[in-house]
């Protein structure tokens, strides 16, 4: 049984920009992160959990990002600006057959998989905001399915396909909203004026973690899939980068960050 966590980390970057990286861990085996080691941009690397050698599998100069595995392990979506501006790619985990899959104009970013394989989530501002799309795992009938005037990003797909987890200001600040893989019963989980964003399911299915600046500075919370319990993992003192990247500059960053 194939099982994969996920990591979202902030990199702090020349010139006091903060950028996002997200690494993913494959099966318990490999593991791609994001690294601007080569100096050349923002490349993707792959390497086994075991502690090998990073391999650049980008290779590009333009600026590479986010990497996602497919389901199935034969395939990571991640993030380009290498033919403009931000597009959602997929190409085999050695590198090779990059494909531009979303290919419009407008920015276009943070891909996730459903967890059969066959469509992939990702942000867009195409329609003159940032919506949360779904299309087909190849790039055909992208679909907008927050419609929402505000600003909808960090589209996390749940574990048994049924529901999709994302961030929206939609109601005055950043929460944490759950819908129906077709776009439908937009809820609210988090309704807390503080600062909340960036879901992960844990892999059950019965808990969404998130970052939230509820205080005077950055915790990583849990609470159930329904929004109940919400509980303050981390209660430490130090200023962290959660209330940077969900605050709205900040989620436009990330959805940006290989145009940064
Ligand atoms: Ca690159
Ligand atoms: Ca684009
Ligand atoms: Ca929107
Ligand atoms: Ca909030």
């Amino acid at each position: 049984m194939f099982s994969k966590t996920r990591r979202t980390t902030v990199v702090p970057a020349l010139a006091g920009l903060i950028l996002v990286a997200c690494s993913e861990a494959y099966a318990g085996s490999q593991i791609a992160f994001t690294s601007l080691r080569d100096g050349d941009g923002w490349e993707i690397y792959v390497m086994e959990a075991y502690g090998s050698r990073p391999v650049n599998v980008t290779n590009h100069p333009g600026d590479d990002g986010c990497p996602v595995w497919s389901p199935f392990g034969t395939h990571i979506a991640f993030m380009s600006n290498r033919s403009g501006n931000s597009e959602t790619y997929v190409m085999d985990v050695d590198g090779s057959n990059p494909i531009n899959l979303t290919n419009h104009s407008a920015q276009d970013g943070f891909p996730s998989w459903s967890p059969d394989g066959t469509k992939i989530a990702f942000t867009s501002a195409r329609d003159g905001n940032r919506d949360i799309y779904v299309m087909a795992a190849d790039g055909s009938h992208p679909i907008n399915l927050t419609n929402d005037p505000a600003l909808d990003g960090f589209a996390n797909w749940s574990p048994d396909g049924s529901a999709i987890a994302f961030t929206s200001n939609r109601d005055g600040n950043t929460e944490i909203y759950v819908m129906n893989a077709d776009g439908s019963d937009q809820t609210n989980l988090t309704n807390h004026s503080g600062l909340d964003g960036v879901p992960a399911w844990s892999p059950d299915g019965t808990q969404i973690a998130f970052t939230a600046f509820r205080g005077d500075d950055d915790e990583v919370y849990v609470m159930d899939a329904d929004g109940r319990n919400q509980t303050n993992l981390t209660n430490s003192l130090g200023q962290g980068w959660g209330s940077q990247l969900v605050a709205g500059l900040e989620l436009d960053r990330c959805c940006d960050q290989p145009d940064r």
